[in-house]
């Protein structure tokens, strides 16, 4: 593991667990935490402070915000080490795990937008002759590298195309194949993968930490004579720039093939961060282009969850589902302790469209809740 320091911004020490859990998935030991009283740069006393102190045996430092391009540039130069944000942090932890070629891509080009002002802030600092020394041979090297990536980038949007025609090609004999595809999404530690193991009989793991599912899964269960495909899904994380949301999210572009998607929330967070999560939550999932899908609410974690939140999260729903979602159901489950499983099923027959037909499955749904076994 390569040691690096963190750097968090005081109003996000609430998240100092995630930017750990996170910095450990990409591979990297934190030896110190810094915190910085602002959110998108560094004191100067700060940056001379780390600088002084920092060991030889570092190689990068992660601040945990969105800092200016000119105060990467700034902490680059005093202290001589790879700097790097949130999202090229995360952005480090997709491409690792990236399946498919297309999500390659996508990160890739993500990586490139988020590097390109930063390369721009050298090439101004290199006009000014103000270039740290270890950057290379120094300014023809940087507009070099500038051309280069954005001729790269170019060459990725050619090739993105192209992947996507072959993407809506694939889609199509996907849907004549007749299963319900049913996507599993929520945010971190949400409990996507226990109730997708509760319901497909799988054992992947679990876990507190965050990230602990990376890929995709699927697996095909028959339940009362339907064939469903489950999908879990890599989990939703905070505050991730807009202009680069749907490159992250391309390891989620399985949803985008679902028939019905259950949103798995942790009903035992506050309520205002539940509240914020569903609202960014379908943000997310219109972003990449699944709205429009039936969704079921499943409430996980009823088990330690405050009854008193839960009625107030039932109650203030609807002011959360987008117009775009033609139907809803609210369930409330239970993954780790098997509970409500049976009403998810049945909220599942009710809202899904037969395969192959566009009307709603009445008769089907009908049929299915009568011959529900009771688990
Ligand atoms: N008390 C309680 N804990 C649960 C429940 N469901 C899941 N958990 C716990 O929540 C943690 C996260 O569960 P996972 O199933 O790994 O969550 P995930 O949404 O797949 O997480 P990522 O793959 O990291 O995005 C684990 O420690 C689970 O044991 C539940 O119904 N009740
Ligand atoms: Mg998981």
């Amino acid at each position: 593991m390569e040691e690096a320091i963190l750097v968090i911004p005081r109003e996000k020490i609430d998240q100092l667990d995630e930017a750990l859990a996170l910095a450990e998935t990409a591979g990297y030991k934190i030896i110190r935490v810094y915190k910085t009283r602002y959110r998108n740069r560094l004191g100067k006393g700060l940056i001379y402070m780390i600088s002084d102190e920092l060991p030889e045996s570092v190689t990068t430092i992660i601040f945990y915000g969105s800092p200016s391009p000119s105060s990467i540039f700034q902490l680059m130069k005093k202290s001589r080490k790879r700097v790097i944000d949130r999202v090229q942090l995360i952005l480090e932890i997709f491409a690792k795990h990236a399946g498919s070629r297309e999500a390659q891509l996508q990160i890739e080009a993500a990586r490139i937008k988020h590097e390109i002002p930063i390369v721009r802030e050298w090439i101004r600092r290199s006009k000014m002759g103000e270039l740290p020394g270890f950057l290379g041979p120094g300014r023809y090297a940087i507009d070099a590298y500038y051309r280069h990536l954005t001729s790269k980038l170019a060459r990725i949007r050619r090739e993105l195309e192209k992947q996507r025609r072959i993407r809506s090609v694939r889609r199509g004999s996907r849907e004549k194949k007749g299963f319900v595809h049913v996507s599993i999404v929520g945010y971190a530690s949400a409990g996507k993968t226990s109730l997708f193991n509760v319901l497909t009989g799988e054992s992947k793991p679990v876990g507190r930490e965050y990230f602990t599912t990376l890929h995709t899964k699927h697996k095909r269960v028959n339940y009362n004579g339907v064939d469903y495909i489950f999908v879990d899904t890599v989990g939703f994380i905070r505050d991730i720039p807009p202009e680069i949301i749907e490159s992250f999210y391309s390891t989620l572009e399985e949803i985008v093939y679902s028939d019905a998607i259950v949103f798995v929330i942790d009903s035992s967070d506050p309520l205002q961060i539940i509240h914020e999560k569903i609202r960014s939550g379908f943000d997310i999932l219109a972003r990449i282009g699944a709205s429009g899908r039936p969704v079921i609410i499943a409430l996980n974690k009823i088990d330690v969850a405050e009854a008193e939140i839960v009625v107030k999260v039932k109650n203030s729903l609807p002011q959360y589902i987008p117009p775009t979602v033609p139907e809803y159901r609210v369930v409330e489950i239970s993954a780790k302790k098997r509970k409500g499983i049976d009403q998810l099923f049945l909220a599942l027959t009710d809202i899904l469209p037969v395969p192959g037909r566009d009307e709603r499955t009445k008769n089907h749904s009908a049929k299915a809740r009568a011959q529900a076994p009771e688990r």
